[in-house]
Protein backbone atom coordinates (compact mmCIF):
# COMPACT_ATOMS: atom_id res chain seq x y z
CA UNK A 1 0.00 0.00 0.00
CA UNK A 2 1.28 3.27 -0.71
CA UNK A 3 1.81 5.96 1.58
CA UNK A 4 -1.35 8.20 -0.19
CA UNK A 5 -3.62 5.10 0.02
CA UNK A 6 -3.08 4.42 4.14
CA UNK A 7 -3.13 8.10 4.02
CA UNK A 8 -6.79 8.27 2.38
CA UNK A 9 -7.53 5.30 4.00
CA UNK A 10 -7.44 5.85 7.82
CA UNK A 11 -8.76 10.07 7.10
CA UNK A 12 -7.29 11.24 10.36
CA UNK A 13 -10.16 12.89 12.25
CA UNK A 14 -10.04 15.18 14.77
CA UNK A 15 -11.10 12.67 17.42
CA UNK A 16 -8.11 10.55 16.98
CA UNK A 17 -6.40 13.00 17.13
CA UNK A 18 -7.22 14.74 20.26
CA UNK A 19 -7.41 11.30 22.19
CA UNK A 20 -4.29 9.76 20.57
CA UNK A 21 -3.10 13.50 21.93
CA UNK A 22 -4.34 12.54 25.37
CA UNK A 23 -2.79 8.95 25.19
CA UNK A 24 0.31 11.11 24.82
CA UNK A 25 -0.20 12.99 27.53
CA UNK A 26 -0.80 10.30 29.97
CA UNK A 27 2.53 7.94 28.45
CA UNK A 28 4.31 11.58 29.11
CA UNK A 29 3.62 11.83 32.44
CA UNK A 30 3.81 7.87 33.18
CA UNK A 31 7.71 8.66 31.78
CA UNK A 32 8.11 11.39 33.97
CA UNK A 33 7.55 9.63 36.79
CA UNK A 34 9.78 6.76 36.05
CA UNK A 35 12.50 8.36 35.12
CA UNK A 36 12.02 10.67 38.60
CA UNK A 37 11.47 7.59 40.52
CA UNK A 38 14.80 5.88 38.71
CA UNK A 39 16.92 9.39 39.31
CA UNK A 40 15.59 9.50 43.21
CA UNK A 41 17.07 6.15 43.92
CA UNK A 42 20.22 7.56 43.03
CA UNK A 43 20.05 11.22 44.55
CA UNK A 44 17.26 10.01 47.79
CA UNK A 45 14.30 8.70 47.82
CA UNK A 46 12.65 11.48 49.63
CA UNK A 47 13.67 13.45 46.76
CA UNK A 48 11.13 12.09 44.38
CA UNK A 49 8.43 14.80 42.83
CA UNK A 50 5.42 12.61 44.55
CA UNK A 51 6.74 12.09 48.20
CA UNK A 52 8.42 16.12 47.79
CA UNK A 53 4.82 17.38 47.04
CA UNK A 54 3.12 14.93 49.37
CA UNK A 55 5.35 15.77 52.13
CA UNK A 56 5.02 19.87 51.48
CA UNK A 57 1.13 19.12 51.09
CA UNK A 58 1.09 17.34 54.83
CA UNK A 59 2.61 20.45 56.02
CA UNK A 60 0.65 22.64 54.40
CA UNK A 61 -2.54 20.54 55.33
CA UNK A 62 -5.34 22.25 58.20
CA UNK A 63 -5.88 20.74 61.16
CA UNK A 64 -9.32 19.70 60.70
CA UNK A 65 -8.45 18.19 57.05
CA UNK A 66 -5.58 16.28 59.08
CA UNK A 67 -7.81 14.98 61.78
CA UNK A 68 -10.45 14.17 59.24
CA UNK A 69 -7.72 11.94 57.16
CA UNK A 70 -6.48 10.06 59.77
CA UNK A 71 -10.00 9.28 61.08
CA UNK A 72 -11.11 8.12 57.65
CA UNK A 73 -7.88 6.26 56.17
CA UNK A 74 -6.08 5.96 59.81
CA UNK A 75 -2.13 4.74 58.95
CA UNK A 76 -3.29 4.42 55.25
CA UNK A 77 -3.50 8.54 54.94
CA UNK A 78 -0.36 8.64 53.23
CA UNK A 79 -1.43 6.47 50.46
CA UNK A 80 -4.53 8.06 49.71
CA UNK A 81 -2.54 11.15 50.10
CA UNK A 82 -0.19 9.88 47.10
CA UNK A 83 -3.13 8.30 45.17
CA UNK A 84 -4.76 11.63 45.39
CA UNK A 85 -1.32 13.16 43.92
CA UNK A 86 -0.86 10.40 41.23
CA UNK A 87 -4.82 11.06 40.03
CA UNK A 88 -4.35 14.73 39.51
CA UNK A 89 -1.25 14.38 38.05
CA UNK A 90 -3.13 12.15 35.52
CA UNK A 91 -5.79 14.56 34.61
CA UNK A 92 -3.53 17.27 34.16
CA UNK A 93 -1.27 14.67 31.57
CA UNK A 94 -4.26 13.82 29.33
CA UNK A 95 -5.27 17.79 29.59
CA UNK A 96 -2.03 18.59 28.83
CA UNK A 97 -2.14 16.12 26.04
CA UNK A 98 -4.77 17.27 24.56
CA UNK A 99 -3.74 20.42 24.54
CA UNK A 100 -0.36 19.76 22.88
CA UNK A 101 -2.10 18.77 19.87
CA UNK A 102 -2.66 21.95 18.52
CA UNK A 103 0.37 24.05 20.60
CA UNK A 104 3.26 21.45 20.01
CA UNK A 105 5.61 23.10 21.76
CA UNK A 106 3.71 25.16 24.44
CA UNK A 107 2.35 21.56 25.79
CA UNK A 108 5.79 20.11 26.28
CA UNK A 109 6.90 22.96 28.09
CA UNK A 110 3.62 22.31 30.72
CA UNK A 111 5.94 19.12 31.43
CA UNK A 112 8.37 20.89 32.11
CA UNK A 113 6.38 23.13 34.56
CA UNK A 114 5.63 20.47 36.51
CA UNK A 115 9.14 19.72 36.89
CA UNK A 116 9.64 22.80 38.40
CA UNK A 117 6.92 22.11 40.90
CA UNK A 118 8.41 19.45 41.84
CA UNK A 119 11.68 20.73 42.08
CA UNK A 120 10.84 23.06 43.74
CA UNK A 121 9.08 20.80 46.81
CA UNK A 122 11.87 18.47 46.66
CA UNK A 123 14.74 21.10 47.29
CA UNK A 124 12.37 23.52 50.34
CA UNK A 125 11.74 20.21 52.41
CA UNK A 126 13.13 20.81 55.71
CA UNK A 127 15.30 17.29 55.62
CA UNK A 128 16.96 18.55 51.97
CA UNK A 129 20.52 19.22 52.38
CA UNK A 130 21.30 19.77 48.54
CA UNK A 131 20.08 21.31 45.37
CA UNK A 132 20.63 18.03 44.01
CA UNK A 133 17.24 17.07 45.56
CA UNK A 134 15.79 18.97 42.29
CA UNK A 135 17.31 16.33 39.90
CA UNK A 136 14.73 13.52 40.02
CA UNK A 137 11.81 16.44 39.30
CA UNK A 138 14.20 18.20 36.30
CA UNK A 139 15.37 15.30 34.60
CA UNK A 140 11.64 13.40 34.91
CA UNK A 141 10.26 16.38 33.54
CA UNK A 142 12.64 16.47 30.47
CA UNK A 143 12.41 13.15 29.83
CA UNK A 144 7.89 13.67 30.15
CA UNK A 145 8.19 16.40 27.82
CA UNK A 146 10.67 15.35 25.22
CA UNK A 147 8.31 12.16 24.58
CA UNK A 148 5.31 14.34 24.27
CA UNK A 149 7.11 16.61 21.75
CA UNK A 150 7.83 13.37 19.73
CA UNK A 151 4.86 11.34 20.27
CA UNK A 152 2.62 14.61 19.03
CA UNK A 153 4.65 14.77 16.42
CA UNK A 154 3.88 11.25 14.89
CA UNK A 155 -0.13 12.12 15.00
CA UNK A 156 -2.19 12.40 12.21
CA UNK A 157 -1.82 15.68 10.07
CA UNK A 158 -4.70 18.08 10.80
CA UNK A 159 -7.75 17.72 8.49
CA UNK A 160 -7.53 20.47 6.46
CA UNK A 161 -4.62 23.44 5.71
CA UNK A 162 -1.63 23.58 7.43
CA UNK A 163 1.56 21.83 4.85
CA UNK A 164 2.47 18.46 6.52
CA UNK A 165 6.35 18.54 7.40
CA UNK A 166 8.26 15.76 5.65
CA UNK A 167 7.50 12.73 8.45
CA UNK A 168 5.12 13.70 10.43
CA UNK A 169 2.24 11.48 8.21
CA UNK A 170 0.02 9.95 10.36
CA UNK A 171 1.05 6.63 10.91
CA UNK A 172 -1.02 4.63 13.12
CA UNK A 173 1.59 1.54 13.35
CA UNK A 174 4.82 4.09 14.22
CA UNK A 175 2.56 6.03 16.59
CA UNK A 176 1.55 2.75 18.29
CA UNK A 177 5.30 1.67 18.34
CA UNK A 178 6.42 4.96 19.78
CA UNK A 179 3.58 4.50 22.45
CA UNK A 180 4.65 1.55 23.13
CA UNK A 181 7.88 1.75 23.28
CA UNK A 182 7.81 4.57 25.82
CA UNK A 183 4.29 2.95 27.75
CA UNK A 184 7.43 -0.64 28.26
CA UNK A 185 10.07 2.07 28.67
CA UNK A 186 8.39 4.00 31.63
CA UNK A 187 7.21 1.04 33.49
CA UNK A 188 10.48 -1.01 33.43
CA UNK A 189 12.47 2.25 34.40
CA UNK A 190 9.23 3.09 36.97
CA UNK A 191 9.63 -0.70 38.55
CA UNK A 192 13.56 -0.28 39.07
CA UNK A 193 13.26 2.83 40.70
CA UNK A 194 10.96 1.73 43.18
CA UNK A 195 12.84 -1.56 43.79
CA UNK A 196 15.82 0.45 44.41
CA UNK A 197 14.35 3.33 46.60
CA UNK A 198 12.98 0.45 48.57
CA UNK A 199 15.99 -1.21 49.04
CA UNK A 200 17.76 1.75 49.99
CA UNK A 201 19.59 2.19 53.09
CA UNK A 202 21.37 -0.84 53.15
CA UNK A 203 23.97 0.70 55.32
CA UNK A 204 20.91 1.32 58.06
CA UNK A 205 19.66 -1.89 57.73
CA UNK A 206 23.03 -3.47 58.15
CA UNK A 207 23.66 -0.71 61.33
CA UNK A 208 20.62 -2.28 62.86
CA UNK A 209 21.40 -5.85 62.27
CA UNK A 210 24.92 -5.69 64.25
CA UNK A 211 23.20 -3.93 67.30
CA UNK A 212 23.57 -6.24 70.66
CA UNK A 213 21.62 -3.73 73.26
CA UNK A 214 23.63 -4.32 76.48
CA UNK A 215 21.63 -5.34 79.43
CA UNK A 216 20.43 -1.99 81.46
CA UNK A 217 21.46 -1.42 84.59
CA UNK A 218 18.42 -0.76 86.19
CA UNK A 219 15.86 -3.27 84.77
CA UNK A 220 11.78 -2.79 84.65
CA UNK A 221 10.04 -4.50 87.21
CA UNK A 222 8.48 -7.89 85.79
CA UNK A 223 4.95 -7.19 84.90
CA UNK A 224 2.48 -7.86 87.65
CA UNK A 225 1.02 -11.47 86.82
CA UNK A 226 -2.35 -10.17 87.21
CA UNK A 227 -1.84 -6.93 84.63
CA UNK A 228 -3.84 -8.69 81.80
CA UNK A 229 -6.80 -9.21 82.64
CA UNK A 230 -8.03 -12.68 81.09
CA UNK A 231 -10.99 -11.68 78.57
CA UNK A 232 -10.87 -12.39 74.84
CA UNK A 233 -10.88 -8.91 73.16
CA UNK A 234 -8.95 -7.44 75.61
CA UNK A 235 -5.69 -5.28 74.16
CA UNK A 236 -2.58 -7.17 74.87
CA UNK A 237 -1.09 -5.45 78.07
CA UNK A 238 2.29 -5.18 75.91
CA UNK A 239 1.66 -4.08 72.07
CA UNK A 240 4.05 -6.19 70.36
CA UNK A 241 6.29 -3.90 67.67
CA UNK A 242 4.29 -4.78 64.50
CA UNK A 243 1.00 -3.87 66.42
CA UNK A 244 2.17 -0.80 67.83
CA UNK A 245 0.86 2.61 65.94
CA UNK A 246 2.18 4.51 64.00
CA UNK A 247 1.51 8.22 63.46
CA UNK A 248 3.96 10.75 61.38
CA UNK A 249 4.52 12.68 58.66
CA UNK A 250 6.83 10.79 56.86
CA UNK A 251 6.15 9.76 53.55
CA UNK A 252 9.26 7.54 53.16
CA UNK A 253 10.83 6.14 56.49
CA UNK A 254 13.99 7.85 57.10
CA UNK A 255 16.84 4.87 57.53
CA UNK A 256 19.75 6.06 59.90
CA UNK A 257 22.95 4.34 59.67
CA UNK A 258 23.35 4.17 63.39
CA UNK A 259 27.14 4.12 62.72
CA UNK A 260 27.14 7.61 61.11
CA UNK A 261 24.58 9.03 63.44
CA UNK A 262 25.03 11.95 65.69
CA UNK A 263 23.39 13.27 68.38
CA UNK A 264 23.69 17.30 69.11
CA UNK A 265 22.68 19.00 72.56
CA UNK A 266 23.23 22.83 72.52
CA UNK A 267 21.13 25.93 72.97
CA UNK A 268 20.53 28.59 76.02
CA UNK A 269 22.17 27.59 79.27
CA UNK A 270 23.94 24.90 77.65
CA UNK A 271 27.16 25.49 79.16
CA UNK A 272 28.86 22.16 78.18
CA UNK A 273 27.76 21.42 74.42
CA UNK A 274 28.30 17.68 73.06
CA UNK A 275 28.26 15.47 70.16
CA UNK A 276 27.56 11.87 71.28
CA UNK A 277 27.73 8.83 68.74
CA UNK A 278 25.32 5.68 69.21
CA UNK A 279 27.93 3.97 71.27
CA UNK A 280 28.58 7.06 73.24
CA UNK A 281 24.59 6.02 74.59
CA UNK A 282 24.96 1.88 74.39
CA UNK A 283 27.93 2.76 76.93
CA UNK A 284 26.53 4.81 79.63
CA UNK A 285 23.88 3.41 82.25
CA UNK A 286 20.70 1.82 80.43
CA UNK A 287 17.10 1.78 81.89
CA UNK A 288 14.50 -0.28 80.66
CA UNK A 289 10.92 1.28 81.28
CA UNK A 290 7.37 0.05 80.61
CA UNK A 291 5.77 3.20 79.04
CA UNK A 292 2.75 4.19 77.06
CA UNK A 293 2.55 6.37 74.21
CA UNK A 294 -0.55 8.03 73.13
CA UNK A 295 -0.75 10.33 70.18
CA UNK A 296 -2.78 13.40 70.51
CA UNK A 297 -5.05 12.73 67.15
CA UNK A 298 -6.71 9.35 68.97
CA UNK A 299 -10.36 10.18 69.57
CA UNK A 300 -12.30 8.78 72.50
CA UNK A 301 -12.22 4.97 71.92
CA UNK A 302 -9.29 5.25 69.68
CA UNK A 303 -6.65 2.72 68.55
CA UNK A 304 -3.81 5.76 68.72
CA UNK A 305 -2.31 4.58 72.11
CA UNK A 306 0.32 1.61 72.58
CA UNK A 307 2.25 0.49 75.54
CA UNK A 308 6.07 -0.72 74.89
CA UNK A 309 9.23 -1.98 77.40
CA UNK A 310 11.67 0.74 76.37
CA UNK A 311 15.40 0.54 76.93
CA UNK A 312 17.20 4.14 77.09
CA UNK A 313 19.18 6.33 78.39
CA UNK A 314 18.04 9.25 81.09
CA UNK A 315 17.84 11.93 79.53
CA UNK A 316 17.95 14.30 82.28
CA UNK A 317 21.29 12.77 83.37
CA UNK A 318 22.58 14.10 79.89
CA UNK A 319 21.50 17.10 80.17
CA UNK A 320 22.51 17.79 83.44
CA UNK A 321 26.08 16.45 82.28
CA UNK A 322 25.78 19.40 79.56
CA UNK A 323 24.91 21.81 82.42
CA UNK A 324 21.49 22.19 81.95
CA UNK A 325 19.46 23.44 84.84
CA UNK A 326 15.40 23.79 84.68
CA UNK A 327 13.45 26.79 85.15
CA UNK A 328 12.92 25.70 88.77
CA UNK A 329 16.30 25.91 89.53
CA UNK A 330 17.06 29.01 87.70
CA UNK A 331 18.06 28.00 84.02
CA UNK A 332 17.07 29.91 80.98
CA UNK A 333 15.61 27.38 79.01
CA UNK A 334 11.86 26.36 79.32
CA UNK A 335 11.42 24.22 76.12
CA UNK A 336 13.23 21.55 75.09
CA UNK A 337 13.38 21.15 71.05
CA UNK A 338 14.29 17.55 69.51
CA UNK A 339 14.62 17.81 65.59
CA UNK A 340 14.47 14.93 63.67
CA UNK A 341 16.56 13.65 60.66
CA UNK A 342 13.50 14.72 58.39
CA UNK A 343 12.85 17.93 59.90
CA UNK A 344 9.99 17.38 62.58
CA UNK A 345 10.39 19.70 65.56
CA UNK A 346 8.89 18.71 68.91
CA UNK A 347 8.97 20.80 71.78
CA UNK A 348 8.90 19.86 75.53
CA UNK A 349 9.27 21.69 78.62
CA UNK A 350 12.45 21.28 80.02
CA UNK A 351 10.83 21.15 83.59
CA UNK A 352 8.50 17.64 82.38
CA UNK A 353 12.30 16.48 81.33
CA UNK A 354 14.00 16.74 84.77
CA UNK A 355 11.53 16.26 87.68
CA UNK A 356 12.66 13.00 88.07
CA UNK A 357 10.10 10.92 85.65
CA UNK A 358 11.74 8.74 83.04
CA UNK A 359 11.81 10.82 79.80
CA UNK A 360 14.75 8.65 77.58
CA UNK A 361 16.56 8.67 74.21
CA UNK A 362 15.31 5.29 73.47
CA UNK A 363 17.26 2.67 71.56
CA UNK A 364 15.25 -0.52 72.19
CA UNK A 365 11.55 -1.45 72.09
CA UNK A 366 10.28 -4.50 73.53
CA UNK A 367 13.37 -5.85 73.24
CA UNK A 368 14.94 -4.82 69.71
CA UNK A 369 16.63 -2.26 68.49
CA UNK A 370 13.54 0.24 67.93
CA UNK A 371 12.06 -0.41 64.55
CA UNK A 372 12.58 1.80 61.41
CA UNK A 373 8.71 3.31 61.93
CA UNK A 374 9.32 3.75 65.67
CA UNK A 375 12.32 5.89 65.47
CA UNK A 376 15.65 3.91 64.74
CA UNK A 377 18.20 4.49 65.83
CA UNK A 378 16.86 6.94 69.23
CA UNK A 379 14.25 8.52 69.27
CA UNK A 380 12.41 10.36 72.69
CA UNK A 381 10.24 9.63 75.23
CA UNK A 382 8.64 11.89 78.19
CA UNK A 383 5.97 9.79 80.23
CA UNK A 384 2.75 11.79 80.49
CA UNK A 385 3.39 13.70 77.14
CA UNK A 386 1.48 13.33 74.11
CA UNK A 387 4.06 11.85 71.78
CA UNK A 388 3.58 15.20 69.23
CA UNK A 389 5.25 16.92 72.31
CA UNK A 390 7.76 14.74 73.59
CA UNK A 391 8.48 11.29 71.22
CA UNK A 392 10.54 13.00 68.78
CA UNK A 393 11.60 9.97 66.21
CA UNK A 394 14.68 10.04 64.42
CA UNK A 395 15.93 12.59 66.40
CA UNK A 396 19.01 13.99 65.62
CA UNK A 397 18.95 17.42 67.15
CA UNK A 398 18.30 19.08 70.83
CA UNK A 399 18.36 22.67 71.69
CA UNK A 400 17.98 24.33 74.92
CA UNK A 401 15.12 27.76 74.60
CA UNK A 402 12.06 29.25 75.39
CA UNK A 403 8.52 28.55 74.36
CA UNK A 404 8.59 32.74 73.87
CA UNK A 405 11.23 32.26 71.08
CA UNK A 406 10.40 29.33 68.98
CA UNK A 407 7.17 27.21 68.04
CA UNK A 408 7.57 23.62 66.81
CA UNK A 409 5.77 21.81 64.04
CA UNK A 410 2.49 21.39 65.55
CA UNK A 411 2.62 24.26 67.16
CA UNK A 412 2.36 25.98 64.35
CA UNK A 413 -0.20 24.04 62.92
CA UNK A 414 -2.67 24.98 66.18
CA UNK A 415 -1.99 22.43 68.74
CA UNK A 416 -1.30 23.47 72.30
CA UNK A 417 2.63 24.42 73.62
CA UNK A 418 2.11 22.06 76.43
CA UNK A 419 -0.08 18.77 76.30
CA UNK A 420 0.19 15.92 79.14
CA UNK A 421 -2.27 13.32 78.51
CA UNK A 422 -5.65 13.10 79.68
CA UNK A 423 -6.97 10.42 81.93
CA UNK A 424 -9.32 7.99 79.60
CA UNK A 425 -10.49 5.13 79.48
CA UNK A 426 -11.70 2.60 76.42
CA UNK A 427 -14.25 -0.16 75.98
CA UNK A 428 -11.83 -3.21 74.24
CA UNK A 429 -14.97 -5.91 74.54
CA UNK A 430 -17.81 -6.24 73.53
CA UNK A 431 -17.36 -4.07 70.04
CA UNK A 432 -19.70 -1.91 68.96
CA UNK A 433 -22.91 -3.45 67.76
CA UNK A 434 -21.97 -6.76 69.19
CA UNK A 435 -24.93 -9.33 69.61
CA UNK A 436 -23.76 -11.18 72.76
CA UNK A 437 -26.19 -13.43 74.66
CA UNK A 438 -27.78 -12.63 77.41
CA UNK A 439 -26.51 -13.68 80.70
CA UNK A 440 -22.71 -12.90 82.19
CA UNK A 441 -20.91 -11.01 79.26
CA UNK A 442 -17.49 -9.60 80.51
CA UNK A 443 -17.09 -5.92 79.89
CA UNK A 444 -13.61 -4.67 79.90
CA UNK A 445 -10.40 -2.79 78.17
CA UNK A 446 -7.82 0.09 79.15
CA UNK A 447 -7.39 3.21 81.31
CA UNK A 448 -4.76 5.62 81.16
CA UNK A 449 -3.21 8.18 82.79
CA UNK A 450 0.31 8.41 82.67
CA UNK A 451 2.54 9.72 85.32
CA UNK A 452 -0.34 10.09 87.49
CA UNK A 453 -1.85 6.24 87.51
CA UNK A 454 -5.03 5.04 87.18
CA UNK A 455 -7.53 4.96 90.63
CA UNK A 456 -10.93 3.90 89.52
CA UNK A 457 -12.96 2.62 86.56
CA UNK A 458 -16.43 2.84 86.73
CA UNK A 459 -19.11 1.56 83.94
CA UNK A 460 -22.58 2.57 83.18
CA UNK A 461 -25.43 0.20 81.73
CA UNK A 462 -27.37 2.97 79.58
CA UNK A 463 -28.67 5.30 82.24
CA UNK A 464 -28.22 3.62 85.65
CA UNK A 465 -25.71 4.02 88.14
CA UNK A 466 -22.25 4.19 87.80
CA UNK A 467 -20.47 0.36 88.92
CA UNK A 468 -16.74 0.21 89.92
CA UNK A 469 -15.31 -1.96 87.46
CA UNK A 470 -12.59 -4.60 88.80
CA UNK A 471 -9.14 -2.90 87.94
CA UNK A 472 -5.90 -5.35 87.19
CA UNK A 473 -3.30 -5.19 88.97
CA UNK A 474 -1.20 -1.30 87.79
CA UNK A 475 2.62 -2.41 86.10
CA UNK A 476 3.52 1.38 86.95
CA UNK A 477 1.99 4.38 86.91
CA UNK A 478 3.69 5.62 83.20
CA UNK A 479 1.79 2.25 81.50
CA UNK A 480 -2.22 2.05 80.92
CA UNK A 481 -3.94 -0.71 83.47
CA UNK A 482 -6.87 -2.99 82.07
CA UNK A 483 -10.29 -3.61 83.87
CA UNK A 484 -13.22 -5.86 83.64
CA UNK A 485 -16.53 -6.03 84.69
CA UNK A 486 -19.18 -8.84 84.77
CA UNK A 487 -22.50 -7.48 83.34
CA UNK A 488 -25.65 -9.39 84.00
CA UNK A 489 -26.84 -8.77 80.35
CA UNK A 490 -30.34 -8.66 79.64
CA UNK A 491 -31.89 -8.81 76.19
CA UNK A 492 -32.13 -5.47 74.04
CA UNK A 493 -30.45 -2.41 73.03
CA UNK A 494 -27.90 -1.36 75.41
CA UNK A 495 -25.44 1.31 75.94
CA UNK A 496 -22.05 0.90 77.64
CA UNK A 497 -20.17 3.66 78.96
CA UNK A 498 -16.84 3.47 80.84
CA UNK A 499 -14.67 6.50 82.97
CA UNK A 500 -11.89 6.64 85.33
CA UNK A 501 -10.56 8.42 87.66
CA UNK A 502 -6.48 9.10 88.29
CA UNK A 503 -4.43 9.13 91.40
CA UNK A 504 -5.34 13.14 91.51
CA UNK A 505 -8.85 12.03 92.29
CA UNK A 506 -9.61 13.39 88.83
CA UNK A 507 -12.21 12.08 86.74
CA UNK A 508 -12.19 11.47 83.59
CA UNK A 509 -14.82 14.46 82.05
CA UNK A 510 -17.92 13.60 80.06
CA UNK A 511 -17.67 16.88 77.85
CA UNK A 512 -16.87 15.90 75.13
CA UNK A 513 -13.44 18.00 72.88
CA UNK A 514 -12.34 18.07 69.83
CA UNK A 515 -8.86 16.08 69.65
CA UNK A 516 -7.28 19.78 68.41
CA UNK A 517 -6.12 21.46 70.30
CA UNK A 518 -4.80 19.56 72.93
CA UNK A 519 -6.39 15.67 73.25
CA UNK A 520 -10.10 14.50 72.69
CA UNK A 521 -11.97 14.39 75.89
CA UNK A 522 -15.16 12.80 76.67
CA UNK A 523 -16.68 8.88 77.94
CA UNK A 524 -16.17 6.01 75.69
CA UNK A 525 -19.71 3.97 74.99
CA UNK A 526 -20.18 1.14 72.88
CA UNK A 527 -23.71 0.27 71.31
CA UNK A 528 -24.96 -3.76 71.86
CA UNK A 529 -27.78 -5.73 70.98
CA UNK A 530 -28.19 -8.66 73.47
CA UNK A 531 -29.64 -11.37 72.08
N1 LIG B 1 10.29 12.58 63.44
C1 LIG B 1 9.02 12.48 63.88
N2 LIG B 1 8.79 12.09 65.15
C2 LIG B 1 7.52 11.97 65.60
C3 LIG B 1 6.43 12.28 64.76
C4 LIG B 1 6.70 12.69 63.43
O1 LIG B 1 5.79 12.98 62.63
N3 LIG B 1 8.00 12.76 63.01
N4 LIG B 1 5.15 12.15 65.24
C5 LIG B 1 4.97 12.21 66.70
C6 LIG B 1 3.64 11.79 67.11
S1 LIG B 1 2.37 12.85 66.75
C7 LIG B 1 3.43 10.65 67.83
S2 LIG B 1 1.92 10.33 68.50
C8 LIG B 1 4.51 9.67 68.04
C9 LIG B 1 4.09 8.32 67.52
O2 LIG B 1 5.11 7.39 67.69
P1 LIG B 1 4.97 5.95 67.01
O3 LIG B 1 4.73 6.18 65.55
O4 LIG B 1 6.22 5.23 67.31
O5 LIG B 1 3.78 5.31 67.66
O6 LIG B 1 5.70 10.04 67.38
C10 LIG B 1 6.02 11.41 67.45
N5 LIG B 1 7.32 11.58 66.88
MO1 LIG C 1 0.62 12.13 67.82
Amino acid sequence: MSDEENAARTKPGTITRLSSGALSGLLAGCAALAVAELVAAAVRPQAGPVVAVGGAAIDRTPVAVKDWAIRNFGTDDKLVLQLGILAVLALFALALGVFAVRHRRTGAAGVVVFGVIGAAAATSRPDSTSVTDALPSVLGALAGGGLLYLLIGRLPAPPRGAAREPGQGWDRRRFVLAATVAAAASAGAGAVGRALNGAGGQEAVTSRRNIDLPPPASRAPAVPRGAQVRVAGVSPFITPNADFYRVDTALVVPKVDATAWRLRVHGDGVPRERTLTFDDLLRRELIERDITLTCVSNEVGGPYVGNARWIGVRLADLLEECGVRPPSQGGPADQLVARSVDGMTIGTPVEDVMDGRDAMLAVGMNGEPLPFDHGFPVRMLVPGLYGYVSACKWIEDIELTTFDAYDAYWVKRDWAREAPIKTQSRIDTPKPFARPKAGAVMVAGVAWAQHRGIDKVEVRVDDGPWQAAALAAEDTRDTWRQWSYAWQATEGGHTLTVRATDRTGEVQTEKRTRTVPDGAGGWHSVVVTVE
